[in-house]
């Protein structure tokens, strides 16, 4: 077969402090229990997990902010590991997976990978897969969870520079992102949206046109830029009723085939850099029925597929 072997760094980010509610700290071994590693070992890849990053003792000073942000000094030190651990497996030549922890785990992920695109020159792109947009800043944020945070900071609205403080990290340019199965955005939120004019690819769109042209459309993009893409995945995104172990269900999401079919287009782009798999709260799940489902997906990204590629729509013919 033609999957591309790759080396993985997997880290585990076992942050709650971001999310309203307790849980999602266990992410990272539940999905290590569901077979993550062995799944990715499985289908060829060498998978070195690198276990759980964990909090320092002292946390950093970061200046206070206008509005509402949570425990910001435990994402600062979130942030701040995770983005040199994220630039120096990029560096290395390997694939990170951050295992969540809350969605805040990406200011640190995406900071990190950003930094090593810049200093390469590589175009980066950022596909958000989300129910939420999470574009809030302190001032906007109806909640002050920093979960609803990270595209804010990472796309350079102000409020959120303390979180880095000297910790050298990247950004992403608000035109490379592109946000996908959104359902729910706050109203403050969506004004900021419209004037950075993110491209929102709402569940709406997906219902209408399906997610293979949306999604081949974006991934056309990154490759017409010679750019890499780093995956966002909110649990979020697939409907509560397949993946109920998440804090922050919103009805209506993607089901069991276009949650697959993402991540095989995504595997076949041959695009994709890097991957957050966030959100995943084991004391709300069923059964480890969505830390399973989890493993699955990430199994799509990295070349398990039922029989092969289509080549051709009407012969139906596989590249084998
Ligand atoms: N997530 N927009 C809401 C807030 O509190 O800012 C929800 C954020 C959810 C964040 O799902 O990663
Ligand atoms: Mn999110
Ligand atoms: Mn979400
Ligand atoms: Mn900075």
């Amino acid at each position: 077969d033609d999957t591309q072997k790759q080396n993985l760094t997997i880290i585990g980010a076992p942050i709650e402090e971001g999310a309203g509610r307790l849980g999602a700290l266990m992410g990272p071994a539940a999905l290590r229990t569901a077979g993550l590693v062995r799944t990715l070992e499985e289908l060829g890849h060498a998978a070195e997990d690198r276990g759980d990053l964990h909090l320092p003792e002292i946390l950093p000073n970061v200046p206070p902010v206008n509005g509402l942000a949570h425990h910001i000094e435990e994402i600062a030190a979130w942030s701040r590991m995770l983005a040199i651990e994220t630039y120096n497996a990029m560096k290395s030549g390997s694939f990170p997976i951050i295992l969540g922890g809350d969605h805040s785990l990406s200011i640190g992920s995406v900071g990190g990978i950003a930094r090593y695109c810049e200093e390469q020159n590589r175009e980066l792109f950022v596909l958000w897969l989300d129910a939420h947009s999470d574009f809030n800043t302190p001032a906007t944020s109806p909640s002050g969870n920093m979960h609803g945070m990270p595209l804010a900071l990472l796309c350079r609205e102000p409020g959120l520079e303390g979180v880095f403080g000297d910790e050298p990290h990247g950004f992403v340019k608000p035109e490379n992102l592109h946000l996908f199965g959104i359902r729910s955005i706050d109203s403050t939120e969506r004004v900021l949206l419209r004037e950075r004019g993110i491209d929102v690819v709402d569940m709406r769109q997906i219902d209408e046109f399906g997610v293979a042209p949306l999604l081949r459309r974006i991934l056309e993009r990154v490759q017409k830029a010679n750019g890499v893409l780093h995956v966002s995945f909110d649990v979020d995104f697939i409907d509560p009723s397949i993946a109920p172990g998440v804090g922050t269900t919103v009805p209506g999401g993607a089901t069991y085939r276009e949650a697959h079919l993402v991540m095989e287009m995504l595997h076949d782009s041959g695009v994709v850099c890097s991957l957050d798999v966030v959100e995943l709260n084991p004391f709300l799940d069923e059964r480890g029925k969505s830390a399973l489902l989890l493993v699955d997906l990430v199994a799509s990204l990295f070349g398990r597929s039922v029989f092969g590629k289509p080549n051709r729509v009407d012969q139906g013919t596989t590249a084998i």
